[in-house]
């Protein structure tokens, strides 16, 4: 019956209908699923699967917004309960989060967000397209312990270096921590740019940040 319901909500993605992917998340609550692995198990796979269908040419365009909508909504519908689930007690640290200049993937840093601040973190999150400046700015400004930053793009990727290049030239490489993620950023990339963590999801990022500041 989970697999079942699981699997509608994978297609509701695909088929990029918001409003059936709402439904299906709240279906979920109500059947006591934990809506991360609702997210995980369920809305991620079809995601996954228009953005592969996206690759080889099966799809366009405009299907893998349709996709990205539907999937923004039911992740925006499970957020508050995402967060009311959170075990947070205390302030751990304050991150500033940000999906990189030139790349407006948005789903999973939020979602990187939202499990961050349920767990305990402050975060302050600048959306989409961040240039360093403003990444920056920030972190001065809230006296950030750890810059979180998303790419999903191959061409963005460099973006995070540009971020860490501009934090040294002024001074301000060794006041913050750096925590990099997205789908094409690997273990090779995070040491080639020098930043201090990484994780594949977002359930490691929250113990990324844990580390990074000290938290076992
Ligand atoms: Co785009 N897109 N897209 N897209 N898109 C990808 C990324 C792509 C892999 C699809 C493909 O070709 N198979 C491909 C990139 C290829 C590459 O460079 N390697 C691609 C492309 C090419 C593009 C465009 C260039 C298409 C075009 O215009 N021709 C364009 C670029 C626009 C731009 O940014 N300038 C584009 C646009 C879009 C939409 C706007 C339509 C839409 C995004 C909507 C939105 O965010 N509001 C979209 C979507 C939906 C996707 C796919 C299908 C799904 C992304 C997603 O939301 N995944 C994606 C294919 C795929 O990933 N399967 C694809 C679900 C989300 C929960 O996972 O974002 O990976 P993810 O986040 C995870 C982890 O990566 C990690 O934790 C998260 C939660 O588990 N993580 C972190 C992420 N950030 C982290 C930060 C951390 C730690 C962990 O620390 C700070």
């Amino acid at each position: 019956m989970k697999d079942e319901l699981f699997q509608k909500m994978a297609q509701s993605i695909v088929d990029g209908d918001p409003n059936v992917a709402v439904e299906l998340a709240k279906h979920a609550l109500e059947a006591g699923i934990d809506p991360l692995e609702a997210i995980k198990n369920g809305f991620v796979l079809g995601v996954n699967q228009v953005g592969e269908s996206f690759a080889c040419g099966e799809a366009f365009l405009p299907q893998l917004v349709m996709a990205g909508e539907a999937m923004k909504a039911a992740v925006g519908f499970l957020d508050p309960e995402l967060q009311k689930r959170g075990t947070a007690r205390r302030v751990y640290g304050k991150v500033v989060l940000a999906t990189v200049e030139g790349d407006i993937h948005e789903i999973g840093k939020s979602l990187v967000g939202t499990m961050l601040s349920a767990s305990g973190f402050q975060v302050f999150d600048l959306g989409v397209d961040a240039p360093a400046a403003k990444i920056i700015d920030k972190t001065r400004e809230v006296q950030a312990d750890i810059i979180g930053l998303s790419a999903l793009l191959t061409t963005t990727m460099v973006k995070q270096r540009e971020v860490i290049e501009a934090l040294k030239e002024q001074g301000l490489r060794d006041k913050v921590k750096i925590m990099v993620g997205g789908a094409p950023v690997t273990r090779d990339w995070v040491q080639r740019i020098g930043a201090d963590g990484y994780s594949e999801d977002a359930i490691g990022a929250v113990a990324i940040a844990k580390n990074l500041v000290g938290v076992v």
